[in-house]
């Protein structure tokens, strides 16, 4: 793809994000969009928004880890974004759905790391000790792509319709839960929608936080201390509507609650 396309590309993003608009999607319209274009698109995407928005990287998130997810959207790999610290919102409040264009909520599990863990043959073992927490959290996913439709290169260069992210407040060392046996409830305005364990995120979420260092390695990039990641979706997304209050119960990790509404 040439540097001017990708530019506009980039700012095309940049702008259906801030204007609160669709885009139709590009796989058709730019059929060199490899998979490496599509990060490249991620990368300049993300930078540019660190400049306008002046904010800075908080963390990574993982996309598509679950069959839920992969059956939802139609792809069959996982995909990763970068998260900004002005995507961060607070837990156990009401939220705006004013800047979002037709949001979803999920919930994840959320990794925080105490090292940095760089190199390209990173072990789900490595990441459990350079982890300092994990924590419950959701994510507000909102694609910018029309009808939330798109392919796998699509969303990678929408950084992975990465949106929001709210963290819990009951952190734990990964090794003093089961990351496979974890079972989460997901519930909308008191009605159970979704429920799960963390295998259910490629068999245990620590494998998927290792397939995304060994993938961000391949561009020179690793996960810094400090940083968060967050594990990709545990159940299917769910569309969120003024009003909606959503929970999510995490055996041995407590509850997490937000909820949205129309206006400021
Ligand atoms: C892509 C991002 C998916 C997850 O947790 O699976 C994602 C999408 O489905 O819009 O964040
Ligand atoms: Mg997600």
């Amino acid at each position: 793809m040439e540097t001017i396309t990708m530019e506009s590309v980039v700012q095309d993003l940049f702008e259906a994000e801030k204007d609160v608009k669709t885009l139709p999607q590009f796989a058709n319209e730019y059929p060199g969009m490899d998979e490496n274009t599509a990060y490249d698109i991620q990368e300049k995407l993300v930078q540019k928004k660190c400049e306008e928005e002046n904010t800075t990287v908080s963390g990574w998130k993982l996309g598509l880890t679950s069959k839920a997810k992969q059956q939802m959207m139609g792809v069959h790999e996982p995909s990763y974004g970068v998260l900004l610290k002005n995507m961060s919102l607070n837990e156990g409040e009401s939220h705006s759905l004013t800047p979002f264009i037709h949001a979803k909520l999920e919930p994840e599990l959320a990794f925080v790391f105490k090292k940095d863990v760089q190199g390209s043959f990173i072990t789900p073992a490595q990441i459990m000790d350079a982890t300092d927490y994990v924590v419950p959290a959701f994510e507000v996913i909102d694609s910018r792509f029309e009808a939330f439709k798109f392919t796998l290169h699509d969303a990678i260069a929408d950084n992975s319709s990465s949106s929001r992210y709210i963290l819990g407040n009951q952190f734990i060392s990964p090794e003093k839960i089961d990351l496979q046996l974890t079972g989460i409830v997901f519930r909308k305005n008191g009605e159970v929608v979704a429920t799960s364990t963390l295998a259910a995120v490629m068999g245990n979420p620590a494998v998927a936080i290792a397939w995304m260092a060994n993938k961000i390695a391949k561009r020179n990039q690793f996960i810094r201390k400090g940083q968060v990641v967050l594990s990709g979706a545990i159940t299917q997304a769910v569309h969120i509507s003024p009003g909606d209050h959503f929970t999510a119960t995490f055996d041995g990790l407590g509850m997490i609650n937000t909820s949205f509404r129309l206006g400021e």
